[in-house]
């Protein structure tokens, strides 16, 4: 594994700045020269495009990287490139990694409480682990969880956070039991909307009273036969940093919404005003802005269903190969609470599309594989430029959706590069 690089400086973005100002205004010669070799199909190619290759700590001989690419140490989040991210269910050592605070040290799963109050149970009700195991019918699911800050490092003007790339998301299965079970058992009253998380992690700034993240989800969501109090991850223990031993999964929402470390949850009678859930916190605009504007806070409204995306996984961007070779191209789709009906992709910059041949999901809400194979049969550079489209009619956008205050649900079309010899 190569060295992991850290990239959340500004003086990064300041160099991103600069850089991207002189290859907006670079000649097709000079692109040709700095991706040593020709742009193929050049005559499509926006004018004033950054081939893909030439962004930001991408070598276009080596791919993007090696392994896992730290965006952060302290709190510790890390991101798999995205081809590491091939398999239909996401191993543990290629997830992404998403903490606000510390992980918990002790963690005693044999002594571990879940608790449900907040003001519309009709009475508090503490379960155990074991008791939860015992007493509610387990079910399984592949759960697309994507930060929502997932492809934020491509919004320009930058916004500040990790600057995930196209790995901030995993498809991996989930063992647990349903939510709408446990809450039934406890008895909810007619006044709820909403359930909120609480776990064990510990703020940064080690004041052990403070909340490091409270999000949650509305009753609807929360009442899914998918939303799982899960305590096992593609079929072992979870790992310490996805949550051990108990976590709340709600796949297809930003995955903020799933709390990890799991000890209690509160059922509110309001929208669960916790730590994070306000503000620019995990918010949007309700309205498109203009780069830079600051928005009333009445303006703001919750990500709810995360949108449309889909990620290439091969090959590895950078790439090389021989004009005889055709590829195919593979990778995953997903769209919230939504299926994705079709897949294309382009490579020529977007003039023309082909339709892959797309999987279903194999439950709802698990992301679906795709496949197509392509030639190239004249030698240079090329952009392979992937595009999804939901149940509902929307596609992912070409290059850049809205601007919104913290660089949330870029949804642009995944673009790797090749070059053909
Ligand atoms: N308790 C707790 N739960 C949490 C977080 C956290 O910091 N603490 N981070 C959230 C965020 S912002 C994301 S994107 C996901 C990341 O999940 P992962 O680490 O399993 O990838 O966990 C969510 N659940
Ligand atoms: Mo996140």
């Amino acid at each position: 594994m190569t060295k992991p690089e850290i990239n959340s400086t500004k003086d990064t973005q300041n160099t991103l700045r600069d850089r991207r100002s002189f290859l907006k205004k670079s000649t097709l010669a000079t692109l040709s020269t700095l991706l040593g070799a020709e742009i193929v199909h050049a005559v499509s190619m926006p004018r004033g495009y950054v081939p893909v290759a030439l962004e930001q700590g991408f070598d276009p001989m080596k791919g993007k990287s090696e392994g896992m690419i730290i965006r952060n140490e302290k709190p510790w989040n890390v991101e798999p490139a995205p081809h590491l991210l091939n398999d239909p269910i996401t191993p543990f050592a290629s997830i992404f990694i998403r903490n606000n605070g510390l992980i918990p040290e002790d963690v005693d799963a044999a002594n571990w409480t879940l608790t449900i109050g907040g003001e519309s149970v009709v009475k508090e009700k503490t379960y155990t682990l074991d008791e939860l195991k015992k007493k509610f019918k387990s079910y399984s699911y592949q759960l697309v969880l994507e930060c929502g800050g997932n492809g934020r490092a491509g919004f320009y003007p930058p916004a500040s956070g990790n600057q995930w790339e196209e790995g901030a998301v995993y498809n991996s299965e989930w063992t647990g039991v349903r939510l709408k079970d446990v809450l039934a058992d406890v008895g909810i009253k007619s006044d709820a909307v909403y359930v909120g998380y609480y776990g064990k992690d510990k703020h940064l700034n080690g004041d052990p009273n403070k909340v490091v993240i409270s999000r949650g989800v509305p009753l609807a969501k929360a009442m899914q036969d998918e939303t799982l109090l899960a305590w096992a991850l593609n079929g072992t223990d979870i790992p310490l940093a996805h949550g051990y031993p108990l976590r709340l999964v709600c796949g297809g929402w930003p995955a903020s919404a799933s709390g990890k470390w799991l000890h209690k949850l509160v059922v509110r009678n309001q929208v669960h005003d916790g730590e994070k859930m306000m503000g620019d916190s995990y918010r949007v605009p309700k309205y498109p802005v203009a780069p830079g504007d600051t928005v009333p806070d009445e303006d703001m409204k919750i990500i709810e269903s995360m949108p449309v995306r889909s990620i290439i996984t091969y090959p590895k961007s950078g790439a090389m190969f021989g004009t005889s070779k055709k590829l195919t191209i593979q990778g995953h789709a997903w769209a919230g609470e939504h299926q994705v009906k079709e897949m294309q992709v382009s490579t020529d910059f977007g003039a023309t599309w082909l339709k892959c041949i797309l999987k279903k999901p194999v439950n709802r809400l698990a992301w679906q594989q795709w496949t197509v194979e392509l030639g190239f049969p004249q030698a240079g550079y090329y952009e392979i430029w992937a595009k999804a489209t939901d149940d509902q009619g929307i596609s992912q956008p070409m290059v850049m959706p809205g601007w919104n205050p913290k660089g949330y649900l870029n949804n642009a079309c995944h673009r790797i590069a090749v070059k053909v010899s």
